[in-house]
């Protein structure tokens, strides 16, 4: 009798540990595939390729659904980019991510093109094209034209495609790992460091480099390093938006599961609580859940998969207003120095976007203007000035002194505070 109970307990501890995929674990994961398939569903949504990777990336799937949105990734993501190539802007990043959910879903690359300037050609030659442009710039200004997240994901999508990567590509990678010269605004980009760690492990897979061995494992050794070092107590990597980036490429590195359990976990609370209601931020999480990452797509074969994820109807919940309404003071800094304060009652938990809204239109002298990306609404001009990409300025969120992490239409004003909107470089 004695040695049952012991091994039912042992059993029941044994399904409840960090890592397993089945009993609530499974459950959290079909839910979190249940609401990206639920996301893409959204009217007047773009396609989002890292949405459809997540999918791929699953264990269940619903096939019809999966196929439906690749072929809208094809029409309105790709049309996307062809008018951004139309009009010269650098694109690396879209074009990678769209270059991994084709292959996420074993699609023929060679038959996708764009045509620019009348030429047409396939989706990896642009690309390939795009990254020798981004190395240029690294060259002449030490910096991508448009990030080394992006540098990194160009790397990645080449890579994972069978596409040997030009050894100059990679190797300002490695330089820029070395330097780290990955940031996001004023603060270190784990993201960045992690996506570079992808890349870098998938060129070292591959054997194409063939510069300096040495190197590209002192650089892979760093990235590890730097990973493990950003864990926070509560198992966050970074902050809780890089956490499944940070473990996918800890995975791809080589790192034992059990050690990324604090991160999974981590993860999962989150995924609990309303922490990644954007299907961006659980595109990206879902993978390491799952406890796989963006460098298995190499070896993706699409045969006898599963076909059993089925969405059910939900009955659209209703959020009464609860009446209470909070203060909020909303401070513009200019990049002259020169400094605006307003301040505005909405209901509590609106969003900063809803804020800004009404903000906007009390007659008050305060303007915004916003522009789409996968993430959602980003915030470009603030009363008439613009933060431009192309002058490396971004208008940067912060609450009472903290950066936010979350964008305009994502983070709720629960409490009365004092948002600050200044004009920033990075
Ligand atoms: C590079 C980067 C930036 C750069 C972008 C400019 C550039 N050319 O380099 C800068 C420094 C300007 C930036 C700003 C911000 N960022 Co940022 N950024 C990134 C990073 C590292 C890569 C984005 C990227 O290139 N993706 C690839 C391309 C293909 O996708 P894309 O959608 O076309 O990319 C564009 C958008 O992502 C947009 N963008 C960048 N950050 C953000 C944040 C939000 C909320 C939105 C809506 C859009 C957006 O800029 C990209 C380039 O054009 C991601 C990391 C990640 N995991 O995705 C964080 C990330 C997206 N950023 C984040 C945050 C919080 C911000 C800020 C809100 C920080 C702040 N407190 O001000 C601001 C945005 C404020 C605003 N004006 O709306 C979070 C978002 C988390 C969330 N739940 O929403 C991420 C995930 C980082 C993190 N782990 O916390 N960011």
């Amino acid at each position: 009798m004695l040695p049952l109970i012991i091994i039912s307990v042992l059993l029941a501890f044994t399904s409840a540990t960090p890592c397993d995929t089945q009993g609530s674990n499974g459950e959290l994961l079909l839910s979190l595939s249940k609401s990206l398939l639920r996301s893409l569903e959204g009217q007047g949504t773009l396609p989002n390729p890292s949405v459809h990777l997540a999918l791929r990336l699953a264990n269940s799937h619903n096939l019809a659904k999966e196929s439906e949105h690749l072929n809208q990734l094809k029409n309105h993501f790709h049309n996307d980019i062809q008018n951004s190539l139309s009009n010269s802007q650098a694109v690396t990043g879209r074009l990678a991510l769209y270059a991994m959910a084709l292959k996420s879903s074993c699609y023929d690359l060679n038959t996708i093109t764009f045509t620019v300037s009348g030429a047409r050609e396939t989706l990896l030659t642009h690309l390939k094209r795009q990254m020798e442009q981004e190395k240029e710039h690294i060259a002449f200004s030490h910096r991508p034209l448009t990030n080394y997240y992006q540098y990194s994901l160009g790397t990645l999508a080449l890579c994972v495609n069978g596409i040997r990567v030009n050894n100059h590509v990679s190797n300002k990678l490695i330089k820029a790992t070395q330097h780290q010269h990955f940031t996001h605004g004023d603060a270190e980009s784990i993201d960045t460091f992690a996506m570079a760690g992808m890349a870098l492990q998938c060129v070292k897979e591959a054997g194409s480099y063939v510069h300096n061995a040495a190197e590209l494992n002192t650089a892979l050794a760093q990235i590890k390093q730097k990973l493990l070092a950003a864990r926070r107590p509560d198992g966050h990597i970074g902050n809780e938006y890089s956490t499944g980036n940070a473990v996918q490429a800890l995975l791809a590195m080589g790192t034992p599961v059990a050690e990324c359990a604090a991160s999974m976990e981590a993860m999962r609370t989150d995924a609990r609580g309303s922490k990644y209601e954007n299907p961006m931020a659980s595109s990206q999480i879902l993978p390491a859940l799952h406890q796989t990452s963006y460098l298995t797509l190499k070896t993706k074969e699409c045969l006898d998969e599963d076909d059993t994820l089925v969405l059910e109807p939900i009955d659209p919940v209703v959020v009464l207003p609860s009446g209470t309404t909070v203060t909020v003071i909303v401070e513009v800094v200019m990049s002259s120095g020169a400094t605006a304060q307003y301040s505005v009652d909405v209901p509590k938990d609106s969003s900063l976007l809803e804020a800004l809204e009404l903000l906007a239109t009390g007659n008050v002298g305060f303007t915004f203007e916003k522009e789409t990306s996968l993430w959602g609404p980003f915030l470009s001009a603030v009363n008439g000035e613009l933060a431009r990409q192309s002058d490396r300025r971004y208008w940067q969120l912060s609450s009472d002194g903290t950066a936010l992490s979350q964008g305009i239409s994502d983070y709720k004003i629960g409490k009365p505070q004092k948002i600050t909107i200044k004009n920033s470089t990075y």
